[in-house]
């Protein structure tokens, strides 16, 4: 729990709490050491520690400001209610960031606190979402508000001070709602920021900001353009330099920015800029990691300027490589025929890759999935890959869509983590579905493949021991914890009274013994794992010609791929996108088929032929990306 905090008699206590979710069994997902700081949770953080600073409710009724995250911190309902009657009984706990899947907990927090008289309120994307996209609210909303929780929608960067305001007064409405009107963040005085001795209850010396809001792009089971708009908001390079030295300042210089689509936050190369001077100029030893789209390769600039910036690793929105499932799911702008060009051009820097694969399009079928793993292992020069199940998210509009027409969704908002199926597919049965989920990570890193991507970057000059950690965390979050990456953590904690409503406690004793027995499981496969990576890595540095490693897919991008690789002749939906990207080529007067025109956003179109061989031997980029020797590692930056 940190705070900010001076003496005085009655002090206003603003508590805010991001939320974790419930386990299988309704234990709080909890860690001693989490992933990552929440950036939701440094955003209204932020702006709160200003409204103290600007003594918002007057000289008399200080402000103090105490956040936690529920992922690395135990949240006890009833000592916030006990501290905020200490101090005068004036306060509010805004629960924060709330995703759908953490609606439930955030609830049952909520109803301890209001069974003791304290003022709740409860933002984030699940309700934000319900509110873009749905005519009426929700039961789940509706019985929060029953309960007395007030529901803010939309951004705090405009609303937080009525709030803090309505609240002093005792007098919170049940809903505020700002979806109409997206705030301008260019340069507001508190972007987003987290005291030091917070991030260090996450893993590596790495917290989180937005650059910047919004996608110009439509897929249908995407929820950010629903709720933060298509149009691109950013900060301003003074405002990402001022979080950035705010941060290197208490030793923190490792960044993941959240932007969904970095590419296509229209200022990226002014803040590229900025960040370049920074490091080259004044000689801050900074990194991030950041996520785009597949066509980025095509915006001149960008991937020399992210390798000059300290990126050293992306997530990219791959999705799946049948053309018909992305068009189904109008992610019209993922052409699979930019899919190897795009890879290669960040291996040619040495940037490692993260690609999402979503699992559940209309005509996926086990069988599929696992002959599109294979396609992807031997033709694509990708790094990790991480599975999602396709999720009709609240304020999605795959989710209005069902909604809309009554089709049955799972009422339980817990298992919206991506990782459940919660509604129906026409090919696969639930259980046909939530296997393959399950199966998708044992096929990607089988021992071959984890040694083919060990060998594969090496070539292109990767530090393996950072690979070594990326490649342990997204390989074994599933097998070990039965979790996906995203929310793994170093060391699972569980309380035994913390438990989702309705459940019963369990005696000591069996909930004791299950915890020791799963933790020994846990512990033993984990080391099992890692010593394996390692005999993996040792065998490939001990290669001599492990530099001169090529394969299919480190290939260069060449015109007669489209007829032998699988990637482009599996089906006739993917021979159909490769005719249709040959008669754009040969419209535009661009050689190779891999040369789709950029479909939105900053779409600036046919430059950037090198005809990189991926092999672009750039060692000087090695040990680059090595952890402080003292902390460890981060599975993200
Ligand atoms: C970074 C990120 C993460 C990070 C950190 C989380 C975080 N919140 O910072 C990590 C990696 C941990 C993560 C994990 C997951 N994530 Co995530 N994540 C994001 C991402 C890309 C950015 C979050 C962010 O910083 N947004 C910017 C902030 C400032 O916006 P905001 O959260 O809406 O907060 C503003 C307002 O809502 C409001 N507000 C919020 N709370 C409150 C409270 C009060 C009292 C008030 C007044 C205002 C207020 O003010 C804030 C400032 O303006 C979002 C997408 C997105 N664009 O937001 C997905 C997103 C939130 N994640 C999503 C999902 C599904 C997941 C995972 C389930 C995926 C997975 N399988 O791993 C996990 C679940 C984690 C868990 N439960 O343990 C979904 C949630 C959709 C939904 N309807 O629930 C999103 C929207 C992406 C998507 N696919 O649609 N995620
Ligand atoms: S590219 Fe990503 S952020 Fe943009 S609309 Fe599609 S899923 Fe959403």
């Amino acid at each position: 729990m940190f705070s900010s905090k001076s003496a005085a008699k009655r002090r206003f206590q603003l508590v805010l709490i991001k939320p974790s979710h419930y386990d299988k069994d309704g234990y709080v997902v909890q860690w001693v050491r989490s992933t990552m700081p929440s950036n939701s949770l440094a955003a209204v953080y932020s702006l709160a520690l200003g409204a103290a600073e600007r003594q918002l409710l007057g000289p008399d009724l200080p402000i103090d400001v105490i956040a936690m995250d529920e992922t690395n911190t135990r949240v006890r309902p009833q000592a916030i209610a006990r501290q905020i009657k200490q101090n005068g009984g004036l306060g509010l706990v805004g629960i924060i960031g709330v995703q759908s899947n953490e609606f439930p907990r955030a609830v049952d927090i909520a109803r301890r606190l209001r069974e003791a008289g304290i003022q709740v309120m409860i933002g984030g994307f699940h309700v934000s979402g319900c509110l873009s996209m749905l005519k009426e609210l929700p039961a789940d909303i509706q019985a929060a508000q029953a309960l007395g929780i007030s529901i803010y929608a939309g951004e705090a960067e405009e609303g937080l001070d009525e709030v803090l305001t309505d609240a002093a007064r005792g007098e919170l409405r049940p809903l505020y709602d700002h979806m109409k009107h997206l705030p301008d963040i260019g340069d507001i005085p508190s972007p987003p920021f987290l005291p030091v001795d917070f991030v260090r209850r996450t893993i590596g010396n790495v917290t989180s900001f937005d650059a910047g809001r919004g996608c110009p792009f439509q897929c249908s089971f995407c929820t950010i353009i629903n709720v933060q708009g298509r149009k691109s908001r950013y900060r301003s390079p003074d405002s990402v330099e001022k979080i950035l030295r705010w941060n290197y300042a208490q030793g923190v210089n490792r960044f993941f920015i959240t932007d969904d689509n970095f590419a296509r936050n229209k200022d990226w190369e002014a803040i590229y800029d900025r960040i370049i001077k920074l490091r080259e100029e004044d000689g801050l030893d900074i990194r991030f990691c950041i996520q785009v789209d597949t066509l980025c390769h095509r915006i001149p600039n960008f991937i020399d300027k992210s390798k000059r910036a300290g990126v050293t690793r992306v997530f990219i929105g791959l999705e799946n490589i049948n053309p018909a499932n992305l068009i189904a799911a109008k992610k019209r702008q993922n052409k699979i025929t930019e899919y190897r060009k795009m890879l290669l051009e960040w291996k040619r820097v040495g940037i490692m890759t993260y690609a999402g694969y979503i699992l559940g399009f209309e005509n996926d079928t086990p069988e599929s999935i696992l002959h599109d793993l294979e396609i992807i292992k031997k033709e694509l020069p990708l790094d990790m890959l991480e599975f999602f199940v396709l999720t009709p998210l609240p304020g999605s509009e795959d989710h209005k869509v069902l909604y809309e027409k009554g089709v049955w969704m799972d009422p339980d908002m817990n298992k919206y983590d991506v990782e459940h199926v919660v509604t129906a597919h026409p090919k696969m049965t639930v259980e046909e579905w939530s296997g393959i989920y399950q199966a998708a990570w044992g096929a990607y890193y089988t021992d071959d493949h984890l040694e083919t991507i060990m060998r594969r970057a090496y070539a292109c000059g990767i530090n393996l021991r950072s690979l070594r950690t990326v490649l342990f965390w997204f390989s074994s979050a599933v097998p070990v914890e039965g979790l996906h990456p995203l929310q793994w953590g170093i060391f699972r904690i569980k309380h035994r009274r913390d438990r989702r409503s309705g459940l019963p406690i369990e005696s000591p004793i069996p909930f004791y013994a299950r915890y020791a027995a799963d933790i020994a499981r846990k512990v033993t496969m984990v080391a099992k794992r890692w010593r394996h990576l390692t005999r993996i890595l040792n065998k490939v540095e001990a290669d001599p010609n492990a530099r001169l490693y090529m394969d299919e897919a480190l290939t260069a991008v060449a015109d007669e791929d489209s007829e032998h690789m699988d990637l482009y002749t599996q089906n006739v939906a993917a021979r159909t996108a490769v005719e249709r990207e040959r008669r754009v080529a040969a419209k535009t007067g661009n050689g190779h088929v891999t040369n789709g025109n950029v479909a939105n956003g900053n779409g600036k179109n046919g430059h950037d032929e090198h005809g990189h061989d991926g092999n672009g031997h750039d060692h000087a980029h090695h040990a680059h990306d090595e952890p402080h020797p003292a902390e460890p590692a981060s599975p993200l930056v």
